[in-house]
């Protein structure tokens, strides 16, 4: 028996986040290994990462460059305060990130984590609106379905009802406008569905109700992921955009997902050629590999909050591990990797291939919708009658047995691998898809 084999013998004391913890407990699937496209299994099988992990591992796994530039930074400064003091890594990565973003955002704060992005964001955004004399702009506005991590900021502004309902009231002075999931008029839509850009005016609507001069935000996933990937309608977010502009209303694109590569441009701004006033991000920003996130902003914010004497903090807010030394290192290896493989523009040379292949499961058992944008695939399965989600969690649970990773959330199965996929594995992921819905009841 190799060393892998040996499994924990007390799985208790760990509870596990977003998991059914007496299921997994009972049937453990337990990872050990992961090279490139692949993890490796405790009994020493193979699965083809259909999710880069959780949205995360852009580059594929077990990268060198990454692998390399973590274990030199742990030698070589493991840690360095962030507060009133900083390392040179820390200014080097916000400098080549910001040589990535739209004109005019070129700031860069850092955070450990999505949820952390997006309770930064939205403290900027109410702050700043307090620095320019706006201090009425409290109010923030989110969507249903979105999904912004799991603070109390993240589940507020969100709109998945599972991650709200058992936590109190969170944010007061939060309101929501419809998400734009439309299948009766636009299922089994390639790319950008066509119907619904005038889901945009129902922020008119909370404006009209509430009076803009009270409102500080609107925060929205340019794709919402989580919730099971719904692409935004053609127009939706220039919309928005514009609506925001006329009220003066700051506009956040929670890019946690979309952002590094996952569409085919670096950022989903770039994408929908649609510019906010704040991104948040994470994940992809180390492919997954050190926790970090990061805010990007205009020198236009960034400036608001440089007055007063200059030994004053200006913004009261951060993290002990802003800006971690561990996860500038695996930042600056993974831009490394993306920029010599020209991997964070390979989507959009794959968007295709991946299209033909997501959309050819249009006649499996149970499949009410396929959707897909860049590197990303959604199957929604019509849920067993008074069974919610027990359908797409078979499917997840049949899949890995035969060897590939996929995520589900309620009735949608959702893909979005490394990008680095070679056409031959789409095809793999897609054809053991296929076998597994023709296999679950
Ligand atoms: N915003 C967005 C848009 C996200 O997708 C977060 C914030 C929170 O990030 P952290 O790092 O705090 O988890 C996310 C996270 C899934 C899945 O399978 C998605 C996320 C996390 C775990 C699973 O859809 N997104």
């Amino acid at each position: 028996m190799s060393e892998r084999n040996v499994a924990p013998n007390n799985l208790e004391a760990f509870w596990m986040p977003f998991t059914a913890n007496r299921q997994f407990k009972s049937n453990p699937r337990m990872l050990v290994g992961a090279q490139d496209m692949h993890y490796t299994t405790s009994d020493g099988r193979k699965v083809l990462d259909g999710t880069a992990g959780l949205w995360c591992c852009n580059a594929g796994h077990g990268r060198p460059k990454i692998v390399e530039a973590i274990q030199k930074q742990a030698a070589e400064l493991d840690y360095a305060p962030a507060f009133q003091m900083g390392h040179p890594k820390a200014f080097e990565l916000a400098a080549r990130l910001a040589a990535k973003l739209p004109k005019p955002l070129d700031h860069v704060f850092f955070t450990n984590s999505g949820s952390e992005s997006v309770d930064t964001a939205l403290k900027i955004a109410l702050a700043y609106q307090r620095q320019i004399g706006q201090g009425t702009r409290t109010r923030l506005i989110g969507r249903e379905r979105g999904y912004h991590g799991v603070g109390f900021g993240g589940i507020s502004v969100g709109g998945i009802v599972a991650n709200r309902r058992t936590f109190g009231t969170m944010l007061t002075g939060v309101d929501h406008i419809r998400h734009t999931h439309d299948i009766a008029r636009n299922a089994f839509t390639r790319g950008e569905p066509e119907h619904g850009a005038e889901f945009a005016d129902d922020l008119i609507s909370v404006i009209n109700l509430h009076d803009p001069s009270t409102i500080a935000a609107v925060i929205v996933e340019p794709v919402a992921g989580s919730t099971g990937v719904l692409i935004p309608p053609k127009g939706y977010l220039r919309k928005l955009r514009e609506i925001c502009d006329k009220h003066g209303i700051l506009l956040i694109f929670d890019e946690v997902i979309t952002g590094f590569g996952r569409l085919g441009t670096p950022f989903a701004t770039d994408y929908f050629d649609v510019v906010p006033d704040l991104i948040t991000t994470a994940k992809g920003i180390t492919s997954g590999v050190v926790p970090m996130g990061a805010v990007f902003c205009s020198s236009d914010i960034y400036n608001a909050f440089m007055t007063g004497p200059e030994n004053m903090i200006e913004l009261f807010h951060g993290y002990t591990y802003s800006a971690h030394p561990l996860a500038c290192a695996a930042a600056l290896g993974t831009l490394d990797t993306y920029e010599e493989e020209g991997l964070l523009t390979r989507a959009a040379d794959l968007a295709s291939y991946w299209e033909d292949a997501v959309h050819s499961l249009k006649d499996c058992p149970h499949v009410i919708d396929i959707r897909n944008l860049g590197l990303i695939g959604a199957v929604e399965l019509e849920p067993i009658a008074g069974q919610p989600t027990k359908r797409a969690f078979s499917a997840f649970l049949e899949a890995y047995e035969r060897g590939i990773m996929i995520r589900t959330t309620g009735d949608i199965i959702a893909m979005s691998p490394p990008l680095i996929i070679s056409e031959a594995q789409i095809d793999e992921l897609i054809g053991t898809l296929r076998d597994v819905l023709k296999a679950i009841d």
